[in-house]
């Protein structure tokens, strides 16, 4: 049964923009986009907690001919799932044909959005997004020194040896990657020009400048009158 309809949910340059380069990837522009104003709260809001009870962004939507809906709300699931419901676009090594690739994919793709992630959001949360009163200095350099030690070295060795993260082929996994070292790059992180060398070369793609067009509507900092810092529950 194919999909007829994907509606992303999404806020520019957040984890949903991981999806939606994705989805650019494979279905140029033929999705839907509904922007959720996180620094207006939307996300807390009744009828979106009814969507997603995680309140965050992405949520994506897929509609198929009989007019049933599953809705997704992790970002890392979206863009594997899109990757093999694509297998043209060849932007995932197959089980079946190459399972030492597969498994190196699977790893990063994994990686990337859970373990890099939540230094991220550690990041964000104590610099940016909690309440200044609960923020921890602490915490913010713990992490720091953690992405710096243990998470920057091991993407450094593989970009030093190929262009992408696994390796000579952009796979979806560069989706999850690039993304996080974009962010990275917010907190003074990943600043060897590897890195740089690495965007360069992704950023080159249509789908992610199709997919990062709004990024200069996201800011790092919560702007004056936004009640976010009181709403974030992490
Ligand atoms: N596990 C989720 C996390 C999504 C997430 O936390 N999104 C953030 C933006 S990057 C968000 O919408 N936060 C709003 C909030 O918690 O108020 C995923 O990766 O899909």
């Amino acid at each position: 049964m194919t999909i007829e309809k994907f509606k992303l949910y999404h806020y520019p340059a957040t984890r949903s923009a991981r999806v939606k380069w994705m989805l650019h990837e494979v279905l140029e522009d033929d999705f839907e986009v509904k922007v959720v104003d996180l620094y207006q709260g939307v996300q807390y809001q009744d009828d979106f907690v009814a969507k997603n009870p995680n309140h965050n962004v992405p949520v994506l939507e897929m509609i198929d001919a009989d007019g049933n809906c599953q809705t997704m709300l992790e970002s890392g699931a979206m863009v594997a799932l899109l990757a093999d419901m694509f297998p043209q676009k060849q932007l995932a090594p197959l089980a079946d044909e190459q399972p030492l690739a597969r498994a190196d994919y699977l790893h990063m793709m994994y990686f990337g959005a859970s373990w890099m992630d939540m230094i991220l959001w550690q990041l964000r949360m104590h610099k940016h997004l909690l309440p200044e009163a609960d923020r921890d200095s602490k915490t913010f350099d713990r992490y720091t020194d953690k992405f710096t030690n243990e998470i920057e070295p091991q993407l450094k060795a593989r970009l030093e040896k190929a262009p992408y993260i696994c390796g000579e082929k952009f796979t979806a996994a560069d989706c999850i990657i690039a993304h996080n070292v974009m962010w990275a790059r917010g907190y003074g992180l990943c600043q060897d020009g590897i890195f740089g060398q690495y965007l360069s070369v992704v950023s080159k793609r249509p789908g992610f400048m199709r997919g990062f067009a709004d990024a200069k509507q996201f800011q790092l900092e919560v702007p004056e009158g936004s009640d976010l810092n009181k709403l974030v529950t992490g």
